[in-house]
């Protein structure tokens, strides 16, 4: 079965993204398929609702295993299943956490294998970081697990490559996102980038389209 894996940097947005979306594709109820780093399997079922309401704020790496949601997608008479997937945001340079570097490497790993890549940056995050604003959070440096760093750089070009690569510039409904997409389209000036809110639900259509178009 194909999949549509959603990664990126620590704390840019993946898993309220892969929630919201499955709202808008009209899931009711999120029966998440959780594959461990060390190959155990195993089913959690939520509300939408409960599944938004265990992400905090600004910890890093919240997300530590692949885990997805089973998309109906339309094709002609019959509906075609695809796994949308959320993983462990990736980092530059070696976590100090055994289990995070494990379950980093499964990303990556899975990555070369998804038929369709979404990479997902935090737009806001980069202006931020242009404009040299510190925005002290808590418990963790957000602005140093999300902005625009090499990592992203590498993953646009392996994206370049592959024909179900789309960059999502995420956070848009934030004050400073808008100069980050702009900075973003003169690091990217080739790859189709496309503006979204995973918490307000904008640029969910372009999205789908997208996936529908390669699933
Ligand atoms: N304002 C705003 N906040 C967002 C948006 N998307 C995510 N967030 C917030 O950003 C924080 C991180 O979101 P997550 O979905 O947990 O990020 P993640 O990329 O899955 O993080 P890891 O699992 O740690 O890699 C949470 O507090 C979200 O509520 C958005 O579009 N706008
Ligand atoms: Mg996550």
């Amino acid at each position: 079965m194909k999949r549509s894996l959603i990664i990126g940097r620590a704390n840019v947005g993946k898993t309220l993204f892969c929630i919201n979306f499955a709202r808008y594709m009209g899931i009711r109820e999120l029966r998440w398929l959780v594959e461990r780093a060390d190959g155990v399997t195993e089913q959690r079922r939520m509300s939408l609702a409960q599944a938004a309401a265990e992400l905090p704020d600004a910890v890093a790496h919240h997300t530590r295993a692949l885990q997805s949601i089973l998309l109906e997608v339309p094709r002609g008479k019959s509906n075609r299943p695809l796994w949308l997937t959320d993983t462990t945001g990736l980092m530059d340079g070696i976590h100090p956490e055994p289990a995070i570097r494990e379950a980093m490497a499964q990303t990556l790993k899975t990555m070369l294998e998804a038929h369709l890549i979404l990479h997902m940056v935090d737009a806001d995050a980069v202006g931020r970081a242009a404009a040299g604003v510190h925005t002290p959070e808590p418990g963790a440096d957000m602005g140093a697990h999300s902005a625009w760093t090499d990592l992203d750089a590498q993953l646009a070009a392996y994206g370049l490559t592959q024909t179900g690569y789309l960059m999502l510039a995420n956070k848009m409904d934030l004050p400073h996102a808008k100069d980050g997409l702009r900075l973003l389209r003169k690091h990217v000036p080739k790859h189709r980038l496309v503006p979204v809110s995973a918490l307000a639900g904008t640029g969910f259509r372009e999205v789908k389209q997208h996936v529908w178009r390669l699933a």
